[in-house]
């Protein structure tokens, strides 16, 4: 029988084959027996109280207490959207402790401090002779305050357009507090309360919209004063940049807080030294899914691999430790981390793995904590089994680091500073109006092994680029965009002509490299700035959203605010809604008369691109009428 093509990336492929001859199990193996659950896929079974669990069937129409088909659904999707937001939200908590935290001797500083006195000053917070730290930690305390507030509602930032402001206004779904918006999902789904999927969606709107422009945008701005803002920077990957005489260190996971200080550690001249007593000619570090976007993004750390590309790193023997903190982490990793040399190391009481090592990561002592952490690795090196190793010699490179400054950066590049100001969008808008570029898309989210693994990110990516569309990704879809060169300047020759012309004078990749998954806030931000400027709202532009190989539940919630926020949006898999039909008329037609934006489901990315280019011409027409 012929070999089933797994992956678009021959380093995956290779790695595939070396477990099957290593006689260990990988998630590609799992997918091959598991079959899903027909019930669950369509979203129709409810776990919520313990009468059931009831299925849907044209038997049985209705659950024990009487929930319709749309009520399950649409509760199970709001759930998802809870537990999605309730991620990225706490993820942004932990940095707002963090900065709370920082001080000019410890081991958190304020990296970029000018955009500590934006933030400030947006949040009308002092700042005329006051020190540094005292100023950060009041910003810091008003984020965290942002989670919880008992009155009011959520503070947008300025890149909000007041026409979108205004549309969730009429529809009732501006976000009082974060937490409260997660906290009245588990409140409505609960058995007895909501049973009306209109008003289930609604809720679930209110809750997305407090992670894309609270919980999410609050980590990006939060993490830029602490590590820096990023800016345009070289890098490769895929796992070929694991190196042969080096202890390798795979960082795993989100939060920078982990991150950034063993980057600092594995810089440590003592440990540095370490690694050559063992034998090692040094330390290399080596990202792996959103994690690996923050490092790269801030230090060029190199890129491992994506979401699915887990297991094989540590497939390669070549690994010392995997290092994880919280979310997107197999806990497959500890079994497999026995038959190799790898050591796989737990750090956050949020996410502990039974079969890890866990070292709890201490943020007061970072340092000394990351240090521990490193040295793991180190004195690991000397267990690696020469014989059990095979890095594939597959990497690219890449420009990472376009933070929505970094982009503005480079559009200055263009400015007549005869009739134009420096240090806006207005080129950007200029492209999109004219038409050199037809649009802009945002390719972001996962794998998911439903689809080929990358497959769905570069296919649709390429079609995009060819048609003069320029591409911003983020999480791990922009990984396989870097795996597969199209981060690169290079890439430029995929381009259409139009988007090929803007990238040479504007010195940029066809496909810009915009962050992690709550960095989708830059995108909001971008797209925000651009609607800002030419006065309409974010639904007219012409600027469409995918998610083609999304898995998780953060993935929900990120879809559902990008189309609350007016940007339609095109998902390669389809979400477990088609068992209610109201949910899924809303979702895919009657959004779009609420919030400007819908859904759509198409898994064969080039047709999807096909379609995205569809509606970008729509918009285009629509937006020539009012200019
Ligand atoms: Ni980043 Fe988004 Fe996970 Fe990858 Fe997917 S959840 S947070 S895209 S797989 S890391």
């Amino acid at each position: 029988m012929e070999e089933k093509v797994l992956s678009i990336d021959s380093a995956t492929n290779e790695l595939i084959k070396k477990a099957k001859e290593d006689g260990v199990e990988t998630i590609f193996d799992r997918k091959e027996n598991m079959k899903p659950c027909p019930m669950g896929e369509k979203g129709i079974c409810c776990r919520i109280c313990a009468m059931g669990p009831c299925r849907i069937t044209p038997k049985t129409p209705r659950g024990l207490c009487g929930a319709t088909a749309d009520v399950i659904v649409s509760r199970n999707f709001a759930r998802m959207v809870a537990g999605g937001a309730a991620a990225h939200s706490d993820h942004g908590r932990d940095i707002a402790h963090v900065l709370h935290m920082a001080s000019k001797d410890g081991n958190y500083k304020v990296t970029d401090e000018v955009k500590l006195m934006e933030l400030a000053k947006r949040w009308k917070i002092e700042t005329e002779d006051r020190d540094v730290y005292d100023i950060a930690h009041e910003v810091a305390e008003f984020a965290l305050n942002e989670f919880g507030k008992p009155f009011g509602t959520l503070e947008f930032p300025p890149s909000l357009p007041e026409q979108r402001e205004k549309v969730w206004k009429d529809l009732n779904v501006v976000p009082r507090s974060i937490d409260r918006e997660v906290v009245t999902i588990m409140h409505s789904t609960h058995v007895g309360c909501t049973a009306d999927a209109d008003s289930m969606l609604n809720i679930s709107m209110r809750t997305a919209i407090s992670d894309g422009w609270g919980g999410s945008y609050i980590a990006t701005e939060l993490s830029d004063i602490l590590f820096g803002t990023p800016v345009p920077r070289e890098t490769e990957a895929n796992l070929g940049v694991l190196e042969e005489n080096q202890v390798n260190i795979i960082l795993h996971g989100h939060e920078p807080s982990l991150s950034e200080m063993i980057v600092l550690a594995a810089e440590d001249p003592e440990l540095l030294a370490l690694a050559k007593e063992v034998g090692a000619d040094g330390i290399n570090l080596a990202g792996m899914c959103c994690t690996a976007n923050e490092v790269t993004m801030r230090h060029g750390v190199k890129i491992a691999g994506n979401f699915a590309q887990q297991e094989l790193a540590i497939l390669t023997g070549a690994v010392e430790a995997v290092i994880v903190d919280v979310q997107c982490i197999f806990p497959a990793l500890a079994p497999l981390a026995d038959c190799y040399h790898t050591k796989f190391i737990t750090t956050s009481p949020k996410a502990r793995i039974t079969g890890a090592t866990h070292i709890e990561f201490d943020e007061e002592k970072a340092l000394e904590s990351a240090k521990q952490i490193v040295k793991e690795a180190i004195f690991n090196f000397k267990n690696r089994k020469k014989e059990k190793v095979f890095i594939p010699q597959t990497k690219s490179h890449a420009v990472v680091g376009y933070s929505t400054k970094a982009i503005i950066n480079q559009l200055d590049k263009v400015v007549n500073s005869h009739i134009d100001i420096a240090g806006t969008v207005k080129p950007l808008a200029d492209c999109i109006t004219s038409g050199v570029l037809r649009g802009a898309a945002g390719i972001v989210g996962c794998n998911n092994p439903k689809v080929k693994h990358d497959y769905g990110h570069i296919e649709m990516i390429k079609e995009l680029i060819k048609n003069d569309v320029i591409v911003v990704t983020t999480g791990c879809a922009a990984q396989a965009a870097a795996k597969a060169g199209l981060l690169s300047k290079d890439a430029r020759k995929l381009a259409g002509k139009g988007l090929a012309t803007v990238c040479e004078l504007v010195d940029i990749p066809p496909v810009l490299h915009m962050g992690s998954c709550v960095d989708i806030s830059r995108i909001l931000e971008l797209v925000g700035l651009v609607a800002k400027h030419l006065n309409v709202d974010i639904s007219e532009l012409p600027v469409v959203g995918a998610a083609p190989e999304w898995m998780s539940e953060k993935a929900v919630s990120i879809g559902t605010y990008v189309v609350a926020s007016g940007i339609d949006t095109w998902l390669g898999v389809a979400p477990p809604v088609t068992g209610g039909p109201r949910v899924l008329e809303i979702l895919t037609s009657e959004m779009e008369n609420m919030v400007g934006a819908k859904f759509f489901v198409e898994p064969d990315p080039v047709k999807a691109a096909h379609q995205m280019i569809e509606r970008i011409e729509q918009k285009r027409k629509g937006l020539e009428e009012k200019f």
